[in-house]
């Protein structure tokens, strides 16, 4: 069974991939699996040059296919903020909890009509050679006026979903999995790896 490698040092991430690329015959290995420590820093703008960059790094690195991710939350009345620096918004270290609290105080007497929201999922697949192809996906929400719910990470104790009436959080694994960024990016991602070993 050939291997593939998620490209990824975000533990929630591995969680979900696990789950959300079962089944294709591929065998799922890690950074951590495979000895890498390498860092890639994400010096892109945009999500796509940023997971290109990751996927196809860790695909030549490895001679394995890579699959990367880059991620992020829109906030409207941020004018699209945290966005790409989702992961780095509240300081370079800080943790999921300092984020959420972070952008909780950023939004602090926004009423909710004006707390729209979307996550953005942007993932790349690189062959070796560092051929790689993207797959976009989005999950819209409101920001939520307080923190609930333990599934998940990053933002997804304020991420609502209105037509659930729940946090991303209070979610179980596999009901995000069916309507999160990354599973709907993911749905196009499952094409082009079965794709890439026909
Ligand atoms: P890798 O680069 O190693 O994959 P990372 O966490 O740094 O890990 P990103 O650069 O893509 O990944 O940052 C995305 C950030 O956006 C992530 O750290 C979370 O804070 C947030 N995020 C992305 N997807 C999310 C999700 O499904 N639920 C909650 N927050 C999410």
């Amino acid at each position: 069974m050939p291997k593939l490698l998620l490209a990824t040092s975000n533990p929630g991430k591995i969680r979900e991939y696990r789950f959300l690329l079962d089944g294709l015959g591929y065998r799922i290995t890690t950074l951590a699996e495979e000895g890498i420590t390498k860092v890639v820093t994400e010096s892109g703008n945009t999500y796509e040059q940023n997971a290109r960059l990751k996927a196809i790094t860790y695909a030549k690195l490895s001679q394995l296919t890579a699959l990367a991710d880059d991620s992020g939350l829109e906030v409207y009345a941020l004018n699209g903020e945290p966005g790409v620096k989702s992961a780095r918004f509240a300081g370079e270290v800080a943790i999921d909890a300092e984020k959420v609290s972070f952008l909780l105080a950023k939004l602090n007497g926004i009423p909710w009509k004006q707390r729209t929201a979307c996550f953005k999922c942007v993932i790349a697949i690189s062959t070796p050679g560092g051929r790689a192809k993207v797959c976009y996906g989005e999950c819209h929400g409101m920001i939520a006026l307080e923190v609930k719910g333990e599934n998940g990470f990053g933002y997804d104790p304020i991420f609502f979903l209105t037509e659930i009436g729940k946090t991303m959080a209070e979610l179980p694994l596999e009901m995000k999995n069916q309507i999160s960024h990354r599973a709907r990016a993911s749905q196009k991602a499952r094409q082009v790896l079965q794709q890439l070993h026909i």
